[in-house]
């Protein structure tokens, strides 16, 4: 299974090719349709926003809702192109009409500057329009259909935000809630939080932040529930799926750190604190009493919840604009402002949820014979039988 996408920010439309979902799989667009709101949502968002309202159109891979086991193409339209559809024309011919707006003052932190050096674009727009967040809207679309062929073998997933700038949210609380107690919660404010006692507190930091034009980061959290021991490998150090998805997570803008489980804090406790202990039961086959390790050993799923959590740096671009030199004159200057999110983490939160959702697919899809959905379901559960039973 692999996927690619295509699209600039303020170009036509985004577009998404995902090869290798089984045949057989409905597929409900109001779903993916629902997951596209959400990203576009969240406490700390801009204005751009205001003027995008994210739908897919799927035109390719689909007969009446069902997969056919051929590639699935997806798009979204940008509605802002309407502003940007002299200056983000595909094929018309650049003229100094349709050439304003350059950007030569790169922004720190962004891909601008190296991005322009390493194509040997002078005007830094041909970067920033593909480096832009807004490529993830495809992905969500491109996830979410992963995601109903996890809920198709009833494997759960939930995106959610643990901390915004300095506030750190109850982090014990996860441990004891299910994958859909989670989402209730979190989809009941406009954090993706689980202690709505924090809710005001943050509301007031991003709105203090913005006020003095500057942006935030946090921390994400992905829980996975219900998923195969056996996933990836130890063969090899490139069979490892807990590699793939540190990539994958890595791979969406402004994330600089991922960990598993109690991640970084295991540097610092002993041996004895941080191993899951073994136990075992007639009905569910071996378990851990623990989950530390945030479901992975040896690089492969052991039959717990998958705990991953990523670290976003804040976005780069700033109201208060930072120190720079204009890629013409080489003089120092202030970076372009661009109109910008005071936090993207709750937008973000969807994005990772959503590219694990889409590794966790490629890994299943990967292991077993997946043509059909039916036949895939059939094997899987005979798999998680044959577990049991070891
Ligand atoms: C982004 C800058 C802003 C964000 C954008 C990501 O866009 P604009 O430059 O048009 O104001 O709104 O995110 C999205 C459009 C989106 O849909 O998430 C950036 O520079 O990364």
């Amino acid at each position: 299974m692999h996927y690619i996408t295509a699209g600039e920010s303020h170009g036509p439309q985004l577009t998404g090719i995902i090869e290798g979902i089984p045949a057989g799989l409905t597929i409900n667009v109001e779903k993916i349709n629902q997951a596209l709101i959400s990203r576009q949502g969240g406490y700390g968002r801009g204005n751009r926003q205001k003027i995008e309202h994210d739908q897919v159109e799927i035109v390719g891979g689909l007969r009446h809702g069902v997969t056919l086991g051929s590639p699935i193409a997806l798009s979204i339209k940008n509605r802002d192109h309407a502003h940007w559809s002299e200056i983000m024309n595909p094929t018309s011919p650049a003229t100094p009409v349709n050439t304003v707006r350059r950007v030569e003052h790169p922004r720190p932190g962004h891909a601008d500057l190296v991005g322009g050096m390493k194509y040997r674009h002078r005007d830094l727009r041909n970067v920033l329009e593909r480096s832009s967040a807004r490529e993830t809207a495809i992905r969500v679309a491109i996830g979410n259909v992963c995601e109903q062929l996890l809920a198709a073998l009833d494997i759960h997933i939930i995106g959610y935000v643990q901390q915004v700038g300095s506030v750190k949210i109850n982090a014990d609380v996860p441990q004891k809630l299910t994958v859909p107690q989670i989402k209730r919660q979190v989809e009941s404010n406009d954090l993706r939080i689980l202690n709505y006692d924090k809710v005001s507190l943050i509301h007031d930091l991003i709105d203090q932040t913005k006020r003095k034009g500057d942006t935030l980061g946090g921390i994400i959290q992905v829980i996975v529930e219900n998923i195969p021991a056996g996933l990836g490998s130890y063969v090899s150090w490139n069979t490892k799926l807990d590699a793939k998805l540190a990539g994958a997570v890595m791979g969406v803008n402004a994330i600089k750190g991922v960990s598993f489980g109690d991640g970084f804090n295991d540097a610092e406790n002993l041996g004895s604190q941080v191993m899951d202990e073994i136990s075992y039961d007639s009905t569910n086959g071996f378990s851990r009493l623990t989950n530390h390790l945030g479901g992975f050993e040896g690089g492969m799923t052991n039959g717990m919840p998958i705990i991953i959590n990523a670290a976003m740096k804040p976005i780069p671009t700033l109201y208060k604009p930072l120190q720079t030199v204009d890629i013409n004159t080489k003089e120092p200057l202030k970076a372009n402002v661009e109109r910008s999110d005071t936090t993207a983490i709750v937008p973000a939160s969807i994005v990772v949820e959503n590219v694990v959702a889409i590794e966790l697919a490629k890994a299943i899809t990967d292991t077993f014979e997946s043509s059909n959905i039916k036949r895939l379901k059939a094997e899987i559960n005979r798999y998680r039988q044959e577990l049991v039973e070891y």
